[in-house]
Order: structure tokens, then sequence, then C-alpha cells
């Protein structure tokens, strides 16, 4: 081998290496604005907008929710709210953030009002997946601009709770217990250099959030706060600006209600494909990790953003290193086990299928094709081979082939499911196939989808859930 074909292998060698872990974005059958992530009960909690690819401004309709318990493997839990849980909202299903307190859970939403400004409502539900419905009937803050956005919450370790929020300007107030009401003013953060990095220049409200004035500036609050504490410190972290588009930026206070002081940009100068930028922060089985989002997955940009995540570590004195976007994302801090049931939509890389729900179903997998897969990550099959894998299909045309592969699609397949016609697109059968090679250990597994003659291209089968049995 010469010197070009040795470095050329190696190159292959690296991006192979690098596809075959991809895991940025995180969702790849829908997209998946704004992440704002909630740790509960050893499950995150990913809760996202859903951008409209081909629009051309931000005019969301919903909301979702996914989760994981070890950051490769993402369960959709489907659309539990949308602007028709609440009346008072006409338009533009921006960022929210859900935080846990006593039991319930409250969702903090914006939305355009049908007076054609941004307000806070709050959705509440029992559990992290819903059902959600609108708590108040009419926005919690509405004050008659567009600055009423992009929510965010925490509850102090003296059981006070913050939510702030804005466009352009920062905002708080202290929520009362019952986390659906406020006691005291709304207080707007003073946008000074020392807090912010950058003043912001007058905006003209006619063209609404994301005017960002003159340029140049170093650097400013724009808008996507996120709010926390860590080891008694406390984070603002928010969408500031660089080279024409949002990057993520950060302040730090040794209160609640500040004084803030500037620490300087996270995420910069890498391009993301979209005007925005938007994240969280949380701690995990002892790591760090920031969730934002870009407009990298196919067809994305500004208006077809999704979440993708990367682990960071904590300086000693509590300061953000500055972080990297990466197509590899994180590794897996847990095993998945295949002997339980797991839902189809739990995938870690999905190519070729969508996601929808129904009230009968729930959410399920849909639009499978042939070349299509499923990847689920790090699956523990422990010292002994199943024998069995089990997947419930529902097929109203003529069906096709589901192979379980591992470790890659091309591998020789563990076991093949030939799917029939089941009597409709709602008609589901559990059907099983044997093990055809024993497999023991971790391994990725990939569901892949085929068709066979007439159902080649087509839409093949629904898929509900899967699972092994020894
Ligand atoms: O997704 C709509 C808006 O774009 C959000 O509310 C902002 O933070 C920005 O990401």
């Amino acid at each position: 081998m010469n010197k070009k074909s040795i470095y050329s292998f190696c190159t292959s060698l690296v991006l192979g290496i690098a596809n075959l872990h991809a895991q940025n974005p995180i969702i790849q059958t829908h997209y998946s604005p704004d992440p704002a992530p909630m740790v509960y009960k050893g499950v995150v909690y990913t809760y996202t907008g859903d951008d409209i690819p081909g629009t051309d401004f931000y005019y969301m309709t919903k909301w979702r929710v996914s989760s994981s318990a070890d950051m490769v493997n993402w369960t959709d839990h489907g659309v539990p709210i949308s602007l028709e849980s609440f009346t008072w909202a006409r338009d533009r299903a921006w960022a929210a953030q859900c935080i846990e307190r006593n039991g319930k859970f409250y969702w903090y939403i914006c939305a355009q009002t049908v007076d054609n400004n941004m307000a806070v409502g709050v959705a509440v539900s029992d559990k992290p997946t819903g059902p959600f419905k609108d708590a108040l009937g009419k926005p919690l803050i509405s004050t008659g601009n567009w600055s009423n956005i992009d929510p965010t919450v925490y509850i102090d370790d003296d059981g006070q709770a913050y939510l702030y929020w804005g466009n352009g300007s920062s905002y708080y107030v202290k929520l009362n217990k019952d986390m659906l009401s406020y006691t005291g003013d709304i207080v707007q953060l003073p946008q000074t250099e020392a807090s912010f990095g950058g003043v912001r220049q007058p905006r003209n409200n006619s063209t609404g959030a994301n005017n960002l004035g003159a340029p140049p500036v170093k650097d400013m609050y724009v808008e996507g706060p996120w709010f926390y504490k860590r080891n008694n410190k406390y984070y603002l972290m928010y969408a500031g600006i660089s080279k024409g588009a949002e990057s993520l930026s950060y302040s730090m206070s040794d209160k609640p209600i500040g004084p803030w002081k500037y620490q300087g940009k996270i995420m910069t100068d890498q391009p993301t494909n979209s005007f925005t930028n938007h994240g969280g922060i949380i701690d995990f089985k002892e790591k760090s990790y920031l969730f934002y989002h870009t407009g990298l997955l196919p067809g994305g940009g500004s208006y077809g953003r999704s979440t993708a995540i990367e682990e960071f570590k904590y300086n000693a004195d509590g300061t953000i290193p500055a972080i990297s976007m990466t197509k590899t994302g994180v590794e897996p801090v847990a095993t998945l086990n295949p002997y339980n049931r797991v839902e189809a939509e739990t995938i870690a890389w999905a190519e070729k299928c969508k996601i929808d729900q129904n009230d009968k179903t729930g959410v399920f997998v849909t639009g499978t094709r042939t070349g299509g897969y499923i990847k689920v990550r790090n699956v523990d099959f422990g010292n002994t081979s199943p024998n069995k894998f089990s997947a419930m299909i529902a097929a109203g045309l003529d069906g096709g082939i589901l192979e379980v592969h591992a470790d890659s699609v091309k591998s020789k397949a563990m076991a093949v499911i030939n799917v029939p016609r089941t009597g409709g697109w709602q008609s589901w059968k559990l059907l099983s196939a044997p093990i055809d090679n024993s497999t023991t250990g971790t391994h990725d597994v990939y569901l892949v989808f085929k068709g066979q003659n007439i159902t080649a291209g087509r839409e093949l089968f629904n898929f509900d859930y899967w699972k092994f049995e020894k």
C-alpha cells in the first residue's frame, strides 16, 4: 500500500467507526428542536418541539417527549400536548420545559396568543409522559409582548421555585408552591455587558422574535434560557450570538436572582445549519450532558432542527468548558434488557421509518420501507443465547420481512420473521421466529425491514414492540 492508500484506508476506517456509532441527532424519525432534559427516577426525559420542514418560520403546532435510561436508546412517547391543548394558543408551539414537584409534572410551554403576542402557559400531569392538561385554561405569563417565550424552571433547595424566560431580555418570577401562580413582580434582568457579554441593540417589535438588532456585538443574551443550580452555584445558559447565528453562552451567580456574571460561550463557531440554538444541561449517572439542537438531520435547517447531546466535564471552579458539536454524540451508560418487552420506538438510530400514535395502540413505528432499520445499542443477551424472537406487527397489505441482526445489518441474521397480511394496519399479531445463530454478551441489534416482490417499494408493516426469550 502506498502512502496515499494507507491514508485513505485509515480515513475510511475512522469514518466507518464514527458512522457505526453516529448518535447525533438523537432522534431521526421527526424533528426535535429546543430540547429540555429532565432526570426523574433513573430515566432522562427530553421534552422538545416538533419542527415542520418546508415552512419559513417557527410555525410548530405540538410538543413531544422521549426518554432513555442509557442516553443512547430513546423511546418516543409521542405528542402529549399540542396547540389544541391550550384554548388560548393560536400558533407557534415554541420552547418548553417540564419539572416534577410532589409527584406532579408541570410542563411550561410558550405559544402565540389569539391577540398575536407570545405567552407562557403550563400543563400538568401525574406522569412525565402524560396525559397532560392545561392547568389554568389561560396563560401564566401574558404581558402583551413578544418576549414571553422560552420558560425555564428550577426548584431551589429551600423549596422556592423560579421561572425564567425571555427573548431580548430575560425575566423571572418566584413561583408559588402550587407551581401555577406566582408572588411578587415580574423582574427584568439588566442586560449589561458584565452579565451577558454585550448589550443588545433596540429591537423592532414588528418583526417579532430573533430580531437581533444592529450588529456587531461581542455576545449578548438573545433567548432560550436554561436555569439551574449545581454545587451551590447558579447557572443561566442561553442562546447568545456569534457570527450572525445563535451560539450557547452562559452566566453564573451566587444567588438565584443574580447579579449574573458573564462566563463566555459554550458552543460556538461550528456550523449547525440552523440560525437558532437552544439547550439544556443535566447531570445523569455521574456524568454531565449538554443537550442542544442543530439543523443537521437530512432535510433539516433553521426550521427543521434536531436534538443532539454532548458529554462534558465541569472545570474545577464550576465553569463550563467549550463544548464541540460531534456526530458521534455520547456513549451508553447502561445496557438494554432484550428479555423485557421493548417498544419498537426505542431507537438509537433509525432509517426509513416513522412514528405514529393512536388511542388504542399508543405510539408505534410505521412507514417501514425496504432498506430501513432500527438500531438499538448495547443490548445484553447474557451468558446464554435466546432461542426465540417475537414482534408485534400489523400489515394492511402484503407485509414483508423483519430480520434481526447483531452488530451490523450485514451480519448473518439471528432471526427472520416473514410478515403476512394481518388484516389491517391496526390488526396486530404477535409473530415469532427461532434464533438461528447463538448470540451471547452485549451487542447492537439491528431490526431490518425488507420487502419482497410487490411489497419492495411500499410501506411494509407497522411495528409496536419486540422481545427475545430463552
Ligand atoms: O423553536 C422556536 C424558538 O426558536 C424557540 O422558542 C427559541 O428558543 C428558538 O430556538
